[in-house]
């Protein structure tokens, strides 16, 4: 059990309870605003608690059933358990759980795919529903009643601010040299003067999470791991889609469209983007910055060796090995490390003032560049948009990257036409995969097509999308993108035919 010291406000330490007992104040119907963002800084206990209440009601016929709001993905113990339990009716903004994925697309959940940035207005302006309960991890509870935020901050501030009621679960497995990391602040409406962030580590917030004690219905003491997926080690298809980025930043820098130390980098989560991260260790690119949604391993490591002078996010999406180890890494790093509401770590406007560096993965592009990054075969839903539109739409420069082929080489992730667009070609610069790089800047869609289908599909396609193209512009009545409607969407179809997709 959690180490008492953790709760030093008396009125909240009266408010301590077991999960179950906590986890019994929630009612079937109910809206719940829980912490967590990329399998870290998620509560922990109650939700297996409610899980468990959740299978024993299904057992008698009753039904208990929630919305379930976040940051972002979570951990096995919150999406993975809810959604096993058959407990979540509504979910928002993004996940990446296998349970709650099948939850989504057998209709059972209904999934609200957001882009992160704009959760909190969105809740605010009541477009979710009400908000009955926070249920919220932290590191500390200060005597004065304000506390240390955990592992990622999310949405938290404003699950607090809007929630009827709250649960807080205090987690003393979280390092305690997490204090003092955090900016928090929250945005209401419009207007008003420019958020002061002109450099990516700049600090306007306080580094404590408040809530009025009236609202704290139960205190739950908890000391358990974050649970991040942990990252494959770089392969040579992510070392390749890493060489061709940084060979083209290089090309860059040298054509003085960038300073030596470029413009603030953000990459997406999973391994290639962690693997391409790991790429600027052997590079010639110093005293980089961070502006970004997740730190994972390979910032970390950049961050550690002072090759990234300093970043912003709003998580810490690290491996099992180095969340234990955080304790340690954070005595390096923590004046250099700011952890921002998401609402702020991934705001349109300061993305677009420093000029980020987005470099995130698609599941697969179409010839002219449009980008799907959510819906396998343009229904089943992978994760959802996270983070990729706020950055991809603002950067200054941005990347999709992708291995060229999926599911052990029988799907081609470069295709005629997506099926389903998150970011469509004016949003997207360059796109790389282990094959090569299209920079489709200044291109017409024509031209991108030539550059995408020559640098970046993959050999064993590259003739069929070749004759696709050559067809579409010989066919098709409007040559500016020219299509064979039928024909691009069979192209899917045929990985069905195959069994390669079901
Ligand atoms: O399927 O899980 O059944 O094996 O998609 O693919 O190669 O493991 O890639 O983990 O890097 O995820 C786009 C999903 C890539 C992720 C996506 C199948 C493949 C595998 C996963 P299996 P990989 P990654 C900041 C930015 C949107 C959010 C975002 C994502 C599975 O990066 O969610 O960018 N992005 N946020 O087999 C069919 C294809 C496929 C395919 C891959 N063309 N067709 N299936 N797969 N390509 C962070 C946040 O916002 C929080």
């Amino acid at each position: 059990m959690g180490d008492v010291s953790r709760i030093a406000c008396a009125a909240l330490r009266a408010r301590i309870m077991p999960a179950d007992q906590a986890a019994g104040r929630i009612a079937d119907g109910d809206n719940v605003g829980m912490s967590g963002f990329t399998g870290a800084g998620y509560p922990k206990a109650v939700p297996q608690a409610l899980a468990a209440r959740m299978r024993a009601a299904a057992s008698r016929g009753d039904s208990l059933k929630i919305g379930v709001w976040t940051g972002a993905s979570t951990g096995p113990e919150l999406d993975g358990a809810l959604a096993a339990a058959g407990g979540m009716a509504m979910r928002v903004p993004y996940q990446a759980d296998p349970a709650s994925r099948r939850a989504i697309n057998t209709g059972e959940t209904r999934y609200v795919d957001a882009h992160l940035s704009k959760v909190a207005g969105l809740a605010r302006d009541g477009c979710f529903g009400h908000l009955n309960w926070a249920l919220i991890e932290v590191t500390r509870i200060l005597e004065d009643g304000r506390f240390v935020p955990s592992t990622s901050v999310g949405n938290n501030q404003t699950w607090f601010d809007l929630a009827d009621k709250v649960i807080l679960e205090v987690n003393s497995w979280q390092s305690d040299k997490l204090e003092g990391i955090h900016d928090i602040q929250t945005l209401h409406g419009f207007g008003g003067a420019p958020l002061p962030l002109t450099a990516p580590c700049d600090r306007f917030g306080s580094p404590y999470l408040t809530c009025p004690a009236e609202k704290i219905a139960a205190v739950v003491e908890t000391h358990a791991a974050d649970r991040n997926s942990p990252f494959t080690p770089p392969d040579e298809t992510s070392r390749c889609i890493a060489g061709h980025i940084l060979d083209f930043l290089e090309r860059e820098v040298r054509a003085g469209r960038m300073p030596e130390h470029l413009h603030p980098l953000q990459t997406g989560v999973g391994n290639v983007a962690n693997a391409v991260l790991a790429g600027f260790a052997d590079s010639r690119f110093a005293n980089l910055t961070a502006y970004t949604e997740v730190i994972q391993d390979s910032m970390l490591d950049l961050l550690r060796e002072g090759r990234m002078r300093c970043a912003s996010a709003t998580s810490f999406s690290v491996s099992p090995p180095v969340a234990a180890e955080l304790d340690s890494i954070l005595d390096g790093i923590r004046d250099r490390v700011v952890l921002r509401p998401q609402e702020i770590s991934n705001h349109p406007g300061v993305i677009r003032r420093l000029g980020c560096v987005a470099i995130n993965t698609m599941l697969e592009a179409d010839i002219y560049g449009n980008v799907n990054s959510t819906c396998v075969m343009g229904s089943r839903m992978q994760n959802g948009i996270g983070g990729s539109g706020d950055f991809t739409r603002n950067a200054y420069l941005s990347f999709f990257v992708s291995p060229s082929i999926a599911k052990n080489g029988a799907v081609s992730c470069i295709v005629p036409m997506a099926p389903h667009v998150d970011h469509p070609d004016h949003d997207v610069h360059v796109l790389v995969t282990e094959c090569g790089l299209a920079d489709l800047r200044g291109l017409s869609p024509a031209e991108r097509a030539g550059t995408i289908i020559e640098n970046c599909a993959h050999p064993r396609f590259r003739d069929a999308l070749r004759d696709y193209f050559k067809r579409a512009k010989a066919r098709s009545h409007a040559r500016h993108c020219p299509h064979l409607l039928a024909e691009a969407l069979s192209w899917h179809e045929r990985y069905i035919r195959e069994g390669s997709m079901r």
